[in-house]
């Protein structure tokens, strides 16, 4: 499997409840590597642009205001696989059907606070990455 880099936010409701370093530790133990991070506290703006391709949902409206609601922690995780792995650490959108032992199951308080985002594929990836990060902040 070939060495990828994934998107990664630790959200709002798991940063207000100082879950950082419990969320982080659930990456670094599955093989991932963060290799950019910083803490920051999204606008509405950048929380549009992110979330642009739900802009038609239902949960859209609730989405940007939780996003924006206090900070967040935007990492590029890198590993084998980390784009999948990712998903599979982060669990189920739903924490009600995410496994045993991921952080939607253990920390997520609902579908909408779920307390992770993770891209979904490579393109994503590569796009979610260069929305938050410039070059020179990705240490490899
Ligand atoms: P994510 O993009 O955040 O990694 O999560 P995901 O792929 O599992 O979920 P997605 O369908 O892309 O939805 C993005 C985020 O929108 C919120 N959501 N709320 N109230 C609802 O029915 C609902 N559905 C989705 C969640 O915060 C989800 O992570
Ligand atoms: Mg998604």
């Amino acid at each position: 499997m070939a060495l990828e880099r994934t998107f990664s936010i630790i959200k709002p409701d798991a940063v207000r409840r100082n879950l950082i370093g419990k969320i982080i530790a659930k990456f670094e133990e599955a093989g991932l590597r963060p290799i950019a991070l910083k803490k920051i506290h999204m606008t509405r703006a950048q929380a549009e642009g992110f979330y642009a391709v739900h802009k038609e949902r239902p949960f859209f409206g609730e989405l940007v205001e939780q996003m924006i609601a206090s900070p967040v922690v935007v990492q590029v995780l890198e590993g084998e696989g980390a784009i999948l792995k990712n998903r599979e650490v982060m669990g189920a959108t739903n924490p009600e059907n995410a496994a045993a032992g991921t952080i939607r199951k253990e920390f997520a308080l609902s579908i909408g606070e779920n307390s992770v985002h993770g891209s979904d594929a490579p393109e994503t990836a590569a796009e979610e990455i260069k929305f938050f990060f410039n070059e020179d902040e990705i240490v490899g």
